[in-house]
């Protein structure tokens, strides 16, 4: 035989003429298929404020929140280019509005987490109730909730959005609805939903839907203050004291799709090696520190944005008292029961 099956020419010219037939040999594409341990093509990466925020102030002078509908930077991931994503599954971006402006009513299937990074005065409206915005503060508009956002402030505002883009994308999940109004009717009053629901009490009759949140601000004040009365306490060998935003209904994550966090470090803290499957987006609130991973490391810090992808082994070193806002797809993994974690001693 001269055209034996295990010869390269051979092969290629099979490959040629099957793939005519949408047909792929496995075997060329098994082990990257199936890697021994978590593959991404995502890559660390730091976004100082001081390197981006000229450039968001730059974008309030080309575009109106109006016509934009949302005046983002992407935090796109420079190992995923064109993907609009930061990490495998999470986008993230930074948004401004400025005084006076509206980014108008609109929902979609796509759930999305704000964290305010510089500025206060701007509100976001999650189904018919407005939340004033201020540094450090959380707001979440759960999958096909109405949303817009205003600044009747008179400073500009600048948030981190984080949304589940690629995952819905990647389940052709997508649907989304103008509502017609700028900004949406209010129903409620400010404060109507963390009353009803944030104040360790739920509505006699309140049935938990869809795994969403009914509270939808977690206000930097609160949760700051929280951190602080456990500074003194036990400390987490890799993570200082880190706390996850809960849905107070159910004790499970905010949102399906995303998990968020606030942590502490006390200054001098070197933390111990870490990695997760969860490729996660962080942001510093206060202080500073060194992230140092196997082959870079960068100090960080207020206003910093720096991602870890997945299985990136890490170690953080808080200079100062440092506190860390981040998040990720940890409770999709978890409900599919593929969250893994590994601590080093
Ligand atoms: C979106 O609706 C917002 O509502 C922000 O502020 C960022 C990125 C992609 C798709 C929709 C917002 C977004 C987004």
């Amino acid at each position: 035989m001269n055209a034996r099956i295990d010869e390269p020419a051979a092969r290629r010219a099979y490959y040629d003429r099957i793939a005519g037939h949408s047909l792929k040999p496995l075997w060329e594409v098994l082990a990257a298929l199936v890697p021994a341990q978590p593959a991404t093509d995502a890559v660390p990466a730091l976004w100082r404020w001081a390197d981006v925020h000229p450039f968001i102030t730059e974008s309030g002078s080309l575009i109106t929140a109006r016509e934009a509908e949302r005046r983002v930077l992407i935090l796109e991931n420079p190992g995923l280019p064109g993907q609009s994503t930061t990490t495998s599954t999470m986008y993230a971006g930074l948004q401004l509005i400025l005084p006076g402006e509206v980014a108008p009513a609109h929902r979609h299937t796509q759930s999305a987490l704000r964290f305010v990074v510089d500025g206060e005065g701007a509100y976001t409206a999650v189904d018919g109730e407005r939340v004033t915005m201020a540094p450090g503060d959380f707001i979440i508009t759960p999958m096909w909730t109405w949303h817009d956002h205003g600044n009747p402030g008179d400073e500009p505002v600048t948030w981190l959005d984080g949304l589940d883009i690629a995952v819905v994308r990647m389940l052709g999940a997508q649907f989304r609805e103008n509502h017609g109004h700028e900004a949406q009717p209010v129903s409620r009053p400010e404060g109507d939903a963390a009353a009803r629901y944030g104040s360790g009490m739920l509505p006699v009759d309140y049935a938990p839907r869809n795994g969403v949140t009914p509270v939808f601000s977690y206000p930097y004040r609160r949760s700051r203050a929280a951190l602080a009365r456990m500074a003194d306490g036990p400390r987490h060998r890799c993570h200082g004291i880190k706390m996850r935003y809960v849905n107070p209904a159910t004790g499970g994550a905010p949102i399906a799709t995303i998990g968020a966090f606030l942590q502490w470090l006390p200054a001098g803290f070197a933390g111990a090696p870490y990695r997760s499957t969860d490729g996660t987006v962080f942001t510093v609130v206060e202080g500073s520190a060194r992230v140092e991973l196997d082959d870079r490391s960068f100090d960080v810090g207020p206003k910093d944005t720096f991602v870890i992808p997945s299985w990136h082994r890490h170690r953080l070193h808080a200079r100062e008292d440092t506190v860390l806002f981040s998040f990720s797809d940890r409770p999709i993994q978890q409900a599919l029961h593929l969250w893994r974690e590994h601590e080093e001693a």
